[in-house]
């Protein structure tokens, strides 16, 4: 970020402003610990901060401290759109293009309120005031760390803080597994830990906390994976029809297309999931080296994201879409 931004932030800032704090649709540990350590920081500033979730968040950051004050504009939509109205600033964490809101993207469209990104996505739109955006970064919960020690604000960070930005760092780098994961981030993690920060238990409460029927769709998931050895790729695919036999509820299936990139050999790694309500397959994608799955996604299903880890949908049924997929891969030249 410039020093000419960083200055109009700051004062921006100086004194207290009703501000709102937005993740990304289907918000991930990440999304929920960006905004909500903002939302903590903020608070500390003396603002009135409030974070507004386009839809439901997974059950698993429910422990997130701050979540049972996060707004969910698809079950407030009149109360939601009065809070942006009202809004002196809005905060747009962990995406950068407004359609990833969902539904609040025609309200985020005529807000008047100076607008800053917060992102580590390749290719942000333009609808920001002020945008930080880096691809190098791991997660917004990282970039959130640099942002308050732009505002020269370091010290306020606390283990509540701290909590949410250790989450999303935790979860966006696969456990420092992911390649962006840096000594630098190892020593935010560390300098986490010393604010007290439990970070043996968080990833207890994030990853051990299946339900039994997830652990068995997972097993049907895992029996339905195809693997094509000679294009390098693995796919999943779920039929609404599997997540209602294993009692499905947001988040069961958060994960499950990392699993085929573990086989040995395999580079590219999908998952096609049937949502009967939404009329649509939500799709996911993984990948390993330089296959650039954001492109793959652009190209052929309708989504984004980032070199090694996207998502797409199709409006298509899930047999067509699956008939699609194959089609591309087959032209593939590894
Ligand atoms: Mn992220």
């Amino acid at each position: 970020m410039n020093e000419k931004d960083i200055q109009a932030i700051t004062e921006l800032l100086a004194t207290p402003k009703k501000i709102a704090i937005i993740p990304h649709r289907s918000p991930d540990g990440d999304a929920m610990g960006s905004t909500l350590g903002l939302y903590h920081f903020l608070l500390k500033l003396n603002h009135h901060p409030i974070v507004i979730a386009p839809n439901n968040f997974a059950e698993f950051l429910a422990w997130l401290p701050g979540s049972e004050k996060v707004l969910v504009y698809e079950n407030d939509q009149e109360n939601c759109k009065k809070v942006l109205e009202d809004s002196e600033i809005i905060f747009t964490l962990d995406f950068n293009a407004l359609h990833r809101t969902g539904e609040m993207e025609s309200v985020l469209n005529k807000i008047n309120a100076p607008m800053i990104m917060i992102d580590h996505h390749q290719l942000p739109d333009a609808y920001a005031i002020y945008t930080y955006s880096d691809t190098s970064f791991g997660s917004t919960c990282e970039m959130i760390y640099n942002f308050i020690g732009f505002l020269n604000h370091k010290s306020l960070i606390d283990k509540t803080i701290a909590t949410c930005l250790y989450t999303g760092i935790l979860t966006d780098s696969g456990g420092f597994r992911f390649p962006k994961t840096t000594g630098i981030t190892h020593r935010i993690a560390a300098e986490f830990i010393e604010l007290g920060v439990e970070n043996t238990e968080i990833p207890n409460l994030l990853f051990d906390n299946n339900s039994f029927g997830r652990l068995q769709l997972l097993g049907r998931a895992l029996q339905n994976m195809k693997v094509d050895f000679n294009k390098k790729t693995s796919y999943i695919s779920l039929t609404q029809k599997e997540l209602d036999e294993f009692h499905y509820v947001k988040g069961d299936t958060e994960g499950i297309v990392n699993y085929g990139l573990t086989i040995k050999g395999i580079v590219f790694a999908a998952i096609f999931i049937e949502h009967s309500d939404e009329n649509s397959i939500k799709i996911s994608f993984r990948s390993q080296g330089n296959f650039d799955v954001n492109q793959f996604a652009r190209d052929h299903f309708n989504g984004g994201g980032h070199i090694n880890a996207a998502g797409g949908k199709s409006n298509d049924s899930l047999a067509n879409t699956i008939k699609k997929f194959e089609q591309i891969i087959s032209k593939f030249n590894f």
